[in-house]
């Protein structure tokens, strides 16, 4: 491996290089020297300020405000955490927490009100750079998520995601953020989790924007994102990335799937759960022959050819997007929750990705609950994941860019406090004892925030937000002062471990 470049791309380097050197298990409990420890947020979720400076409006504006039924508190993002305002005040917070770097997420029409990069908001570019400037002023590295789904409303009047044009908007896009930006940020995600807002296309979930086209705008959605992902790739390649030198990932979500029986239909049946679930976005960029999975082209053209349909419903790549694609990340992002037993059988409305996919998935009540219908507490299936990762694409680097746990609130969140002593003790096992080459960590979410479709009735934070406050006043909950103790000590504290 060739370690060149600036600091923070030195680190990265350089951690991967010394945990692949770590065979022995000399402390278990112990963060690798260069492994990086940290929180993430995203610009809707936190910000408000949707219509100030000159800001556009996005398609989760649109839905909050055309459909508050669609949200379980009928609230919006209009003011959130007001981050817009307090910027100064979570970068305070994440310097308590000691945290080496900060992920968060720009909002594309903040940027670019018009989605179009014909017109430049210099009052969003400002409070970047003034967000950016804090956390290096404090010691903090900025990580952008280029894409937290706020998608500008003027695109999906185009027809959103499954417009291939927007693979196109999207570099100029990313463009506006490596000139603006770029001199300063050295860790950029392109995408936040396709595999969820290609959920906005089908929709059973009324995720933005809300369109139902399951099985065919969804796949059309996904087709646009990787290739606009690679587009942004070899335009940093091309433009940026000698003078910058900086990396570009993407960031993607996935649940471990145990086999329900040892069975090969339930064994089959799961590792098809994750060539829909995170293959069709990993295998076309990490692997070596590149292209979405092969069980995924064949599954949905054997269903369209019955459904009657001349072509598949998935769109194919030229051979030539195939060898465009691949190879355009210098890191894997994983966001990781949760586990599912998975079993073979029929699923979901045909057509669907779930009766593409063809997994039944459950989740054994025994695992602890969260405040989230979809979340449980299953460490095991964290280090399980991460060396199904390291098996299928070669062992690449991965960041894991998302972790947490959801509860009802208050101070003192000994679910969230197992939560993470749990499952970062899994992780460590899977880098220490299995060679996993994981180089960083997340806490998501450094505060309570706007849950999407969940409005505020879902807590992630570590640090609680009282919104019937104008103010929006923070305050550290027990998990902050854990998460503070670990970067701190660089270490699972004692009280915490299983022997
Ligand atoms: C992440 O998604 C998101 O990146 C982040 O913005 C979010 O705040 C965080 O998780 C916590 O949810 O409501 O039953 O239909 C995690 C993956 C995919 C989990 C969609 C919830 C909807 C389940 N998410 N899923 S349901």
């Amino acid at each position: 491996m060739q370690c060149e470049g600036d600091y923070f791309v030195l680190v990265i380097c350089l951690s991967v290089a010394i945990i692949h050197a770590e065979t022995s298990c000399d402390d278990c409990y112990k963060f690798p020297e260069l492994f990086m420890l940290g929180s993430s947020t995203a610009s809707y979720q936190i910000e408000g300020g949707w219509n100030e400076d000159g800001k556009g409006v996005n398609i989760w504006d649109t839905l909050t405000h055309d459909h508050p039924e669609l949200i379980d508190d009928k609230s919006n993002g209009d003011i959130a955490c007001d981050s817009y305002h307090k910027y100064k005040e979570d970068v305070q917070l994440l310097k308590d927490l000691g945290a080496q770097f900060y992920r968060f997420s720009i909002s594309w029409s903040r940027i670019l009100p018009n989605g179009r990069d014909n017109k430049v908001n210099l009052a969003g570019i400002d409070y970047y750079n003034r967000l950016i400037d804090e956390l290096l002023a404090n010691g903090i590295e900025p990580m952008v998520t280029m894409y937290h789904w706020d998608l500008p409303q003027p695109l999906q009047d185009l027809g959103g995601w499954p417009n291939f044009i927007l693979s196109e908007y999207f570099e100029d896009y990313a463009r506006v953020l490596f000139t603006n930006f770029g001199d300063r940020v050295k860790l950029w995600l392109t995408f936040n989790e396709p595999l969820t807002f290609m959920g906005g296309y089908s929709s059973d979930k009324d995720f933005a924007p809300a369109i139902k086209s399951p099985g065919i705008g969804d796949y059309l959605a996904a087709h646009t994102v990787i290739y606009a992902h690679s587009r942004v790739y070899h335009l940093y390649d091309q433009l940026f990335r000698t003078k910058q030198r900086g990396r570009v990932g993407i960031a993607l979500n996935i649940n471990w799937c145990e086999p329900a029986t040892n069975s090969s239909e339930d064994v089959a049946a799961c590792q098809r759960y994750h060539q829909f679930n995170l293959g069709m976005y990993a295998h076309p960029i990490f692997s070596t022959e590149g292209d979405y999975p092969a069980v995924v082209k064949d599954r949905i053209a054997r269903n369209s050819a019955a459904q009657g349909y001349t072509v598949s419903r998935l769109p194919l790549f030229t051979p030539k997007q195939v060898e465009y694609i691949r190879g355009t990340a210098d890191f894997l992002g994983v966001n990781f929750y949760t586990a599912y037993y998975g079993k073979a059988g029929e699923a979901g409305d045909s057509p669907s990705m779930a009766r593409d996919t063809g997994v039944i998935t459950i989740q054994d009540p025994a695992w602890g609950l969260s405040a989230s219908s979809w979340l449980r507490v299953v460490p095991w299936g964290f280090r399980k994941e991460l060396n199904w990762i390291a098996k299928e694409y070669g062992n690449p680097p991965v960041f894991v860019t998302e972790n947490g746990f959801s509860d009802h609130g208050g101070l003192n969140d000994t679910g969230r406090v197992h939560y993470y002593t749990s499952y970062l003790t899994e992780m460590l096992k899977a880098i220490h004892e299995d060679g996993c080459s994981v180089i960083g960590y997340a806490a998501w979410s450094l505060m309570d925030n706007f849950e999407w479709n969940r409005g505020y009735t879902e807590k992630f934070g570590l640090y609680a937000v009282d919104f019937d406050d104008p103010d929006r006043p923070r305050t550290p909950k027990e998990s902050a002062k854990l998460v503070a103790e670990i970067i701190r000590t660089r270490q699972i504290p004692e009280r915490f471990r299983e022997d």
